[in-house]
């Protein structure tokens, strides 16, 4: 797909909610502001290379994991770029444990943002791309003070916008507020967000599998099967389908999106949950799936029905083509 017309994002969000009567324009500010920290964001990463900002910061985050420069970076960009349009009431980050109140000398809104700064950051050593991703609900709680862990631990299906920008041989914005999934790319001489992929549809034909094979040993038995079924030979499903895993949750969802797959992260020995957040990768990842006509799911059920009981928890997940995934959790059921 290219650039058909010349849709900018900022146009494209005003003329979707105006397809909603009583809209008051504030979730369109809010994904003009993200739309802004992604193209500064963008930037960063793409500078990467030249300056000396690769590398570790040191510290560890909250999973104990070594936390990079460019993921801090990320995080307080988005900070900034969020805190103060006053359509926010609370925001949480896969880079800190707890909630991030909005500062008091702002303006409280009705918005929780929850997001994932910098999602496969192991990979910008290796100029891999990588990717932020996002999470929009209203708030639950009452008033209209600061907004509580509450607001932040919603199920996924209350969810009112959602999307991603991976930062790759191109810098994409991929959204959606509910009425389908939109795809924008950068284009770095405007430094706009053109409208190239209207309404994505993931293909229902579709043969790639991506998975990270090295657990294989400590993986539920049927899902051993499964992929064992994937690898073999039919012609009616296309089978042997195709295995492509980057290692990165972005690029891997957004190929699959674009070209039909599914993405699996799922529970291992190891692993007793999986490694994926639910309310920072799964949940906005699930929307968007579900938006284009796939399925995301935990095996068992869909992830938007899961209730999350904190900030961080993991849950295995399948995400991608809607038959694939129903296959998933047909072996998940039927092997134990
Ligand atoms: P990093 O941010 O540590 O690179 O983790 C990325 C990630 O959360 C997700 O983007 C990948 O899909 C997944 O982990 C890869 O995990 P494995 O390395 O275990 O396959």
């Amino acid at each position: 797909m290219g650039i058909t017309q010349f849709m900018t994002l900022g146009r494209h969000i005003i003329e979707e909610q105006s397809k909603y009567a009583g809209a008051t324009g504030e979730l369109s500010k809010l994904l003009h502001d993200l739309s802004l920290a992604a193209k500064v964001i963008s930037l960063e990463v793409n500078k990467a290379g030249l300056v000396d900002i690769i590398g570790y910061t040191g510290d560890n985050n909250v999973h104990g994991e070594q936390v990079k420069k460019l993921d801090m970076l990320a995080h307080d960009m988005l900070i900034k770029a969020m805190d103060h349009g006053g359509h926010l009431c609370v925001m949480a980050s896969e880079e800190e444990e707890d909630i991030i109140q909005i500062p008091h000398k702002f303006n409280i809104g009705k918005y929780v943002l929850l997001f994932d700064p910098l999602d496969g950051s192991s990979n910008i050593d290796a100029n891999i791309s990588i990717g932020t991703i996002f999470s929009i609900y209203r708030r639950v709680s009452k008033g209209d003070g600061p907004g509580t862990m509450d607001d932040c631990l919603q199920p996924g299906i209350n969810q009112v916008a959602a999307g991603y920008v991976v930062y790759g041989s191109s810098t994409m914005l991929v959204y959606t507020a509910g009425s389908g999934v939109h795809g924008f790319t950068l284009d770095p001489a405007f430094g706009e967000f053109l409208l190239s992929h209207p309404n994505i549809q993931t293909p229902r034909k579709s043969k790639i599998y991506s998975i990270n094979e090295g657990n294989y040993l400590y993986w539920h038995p049927g899902l051993k099967k499964y992929i064992k079924y994937c690898q073999e030979i039919d012609n009616e499903t296309m089978r042997p389908y195709t295995s492509r895993y980057i290692g990165s949750l972005v690029s891997d969802f957004h190929r699959n999106l674009l070209k039909g797959g599914v993405f699996l992260y799922p529970e291992n020995e190891k692993a007793p949950k999986g490694k994926l957040r639910l309310v920072y990768e799964c949940n906005p990842i699930a929307f968007i799936a579900i938006q284009a006509g796939g399925r995301a799911s935990d095996g068992y059920r869909s992830i938007l029905e899961i209730k999350p009981t904190t900030l961080h928890q993991r849950s295995p997940f399948y995400a991608g083509s809607d038959n694939m995934v129903k296959k998933i959790e047909e072996y998940l059921s039927l092997y134990h």
